[in-house]
């Protein structure tokens, strides 16, 4: 193989909201740009992938039915779907997001494989999947498993690095590959999208995530109902799950005219633009992509120092950590910026710059490639 021939990649990943998909979908778009041919596999179309984009293909997964499984079965039409491609299309990479089921289905695709036709396995963790499935006596086994058979591992930072280390015992090499992030310019202006929120004055606070415990939206929502004055912001959060479970919490608080909850919104890019300041309080986090997603739009946030959050997000630099979960102590944090629109202004300046430097695509990207290529003993 020559050191500059493009390359074929198959990536598999969640499709629907959530950090990994978008990651993993928007690294498939630029390998396509740079010259790549790109195929996913998955059961859904990735929510953020064209139709019409040259070079990238989808093969869907099919998922049956049958009356005998109490529980259906994905890992191996998924494998199978894997084997198929890779021997069609002569894959060179099969590059998995998320180890479960995603690397071990990869894993028995190859070893369905004659070894000629087999592709190489890269396997990136993006959180839960080391966090908490890693220490599932039911899972941790399998993805020890996979991450030694994969042909490189990945995380999205030196946390998960570390925790994958000492959660699931496994000791080859990790490359940490920090996510990176692609915006696309917003369709509505700033005043649009404030108008549509019916915001005046009050300064936007913004929570994007998936609602799930490690989030912990109470917290979110305690933090909320302590910031003072109470007329001095909204908070917006973009769902990417049912806020159902909350609402109720919404009124015992008496937060209902403060929080405006949008649920599977497709575009966050001018609920971006809109806000001024972040609120994260999740227990963990390996990165954080909607930190990430905020500072392009030199938004700066107020988040928990937990996980991967420190290699994001410069205390007093470009946003500010608090470094524990009492919302008294988080809700003085917000308050601070609210008051100083010049401090949240610098801090949201040099995150745009931070987010630019470190964690744009074409810093990252060429990092998966040269990856991609060393498999081969290609420079
Ligand atoms: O691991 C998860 O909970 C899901 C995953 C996702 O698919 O959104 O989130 C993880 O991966 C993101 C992308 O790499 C990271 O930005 C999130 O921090 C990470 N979540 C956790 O570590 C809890």
């Amino acid at each position: 193989m020559s050191s500059d021939r493009a390359l074929k990649i198959g990536i598999t990943c969640y499709p629907s909201i959530g950090g990994s998909g978008v990651v993993a979908t928007t690294l498939g778009i630029e390998l396509a740009q740079r010259g790549h041919e790109v195929h996913f596999i998955s059961y859904e179309r990735p929510f953020r992938l064209a139709a019409d984009a040259a070079r990238i293909y989808f093969h869907p997964v099919w998922i049956n039915d049958y009356g005998l499984f109490k529980y259906p079965d994905y890992t191996l039409p998924l494998s199978v779907k894997m084997a198929e491609v890779s021997c069609k299309h002569q894959l060179d990479i099969l590059h998995v997001h998320y180890a479960v089921p995603h690397a071990t289905a990869a894993i028995l695709a190859c070893c369905m494989l004659p070894e000629d036709r087999r592709p190489r396995v890269v396997t990136t963790l993006h959180g839960t999947d080391t966090t908490l499935l890693g220490s599932d006596p039911g899972y941790g086994p399998a993805i020890r498993h996979a991450l030694n058979q994969s042909a490189a591992v990945t995380t999205v930072s030196e946390f998960l690095k570390i925790e994958t280390r000492r959660v699931i015992g496994f000791d080859g090499p990790i490359e940490v590959i920090h996510n990176f992030y692609e915006p696309r310019s917003p369709s509505r202006s700033r005043e649009d999208t404030r108008r549509q929120l019916g915001l005046g004055d009050e300064v936007m606070i913004l929570h994007v995530s998936n609602l799930r415990a490690v989030k912990r939206i109470h917290l979110l929502l305690e933090t909320a109902a302590r910031i003072r004055p109470r007329e001095s912001f909204k908070l917006v959060i973009l769902a990417g799950g049912s806020f159902a479970p909350f609402e109720s919490e919404v009124r015992r608080l008496g937060l209902e005219d403060r929080i405006i909850v949008l649920e599977g919104v497709p575009e966050i890019e001018g609920y971006l633009k809109a806000a001024d300041l972040g609120l994260i309080t999740s227990e963990t986090e390996s990165f954080c992509l909607s930190i990430l997603e905020a500072m392009y739009f030199a938004c700066p946030s107020v988040a928990t120092r937990v996980g991967g959050i420190p290699e994001v997000i410069q205390d007093g630099q470009t946003g500010v950590l608090v470094p524990s979960a009492d919302p008294d102590h988080i809700a003085r944090a917000v308050e601070k910026l609210i008051q100083d629109p010049s401090l949240r202004q610098e801090l949201g300046r040099r995150a745009q710059g931070q987010a630019k430097e470190n964690f744009s695509a074409d810093v990252i990207v060429p990092r998966y490639e040269a990856l991609y290529r060393r498999l081969f003993g290609l420079k």
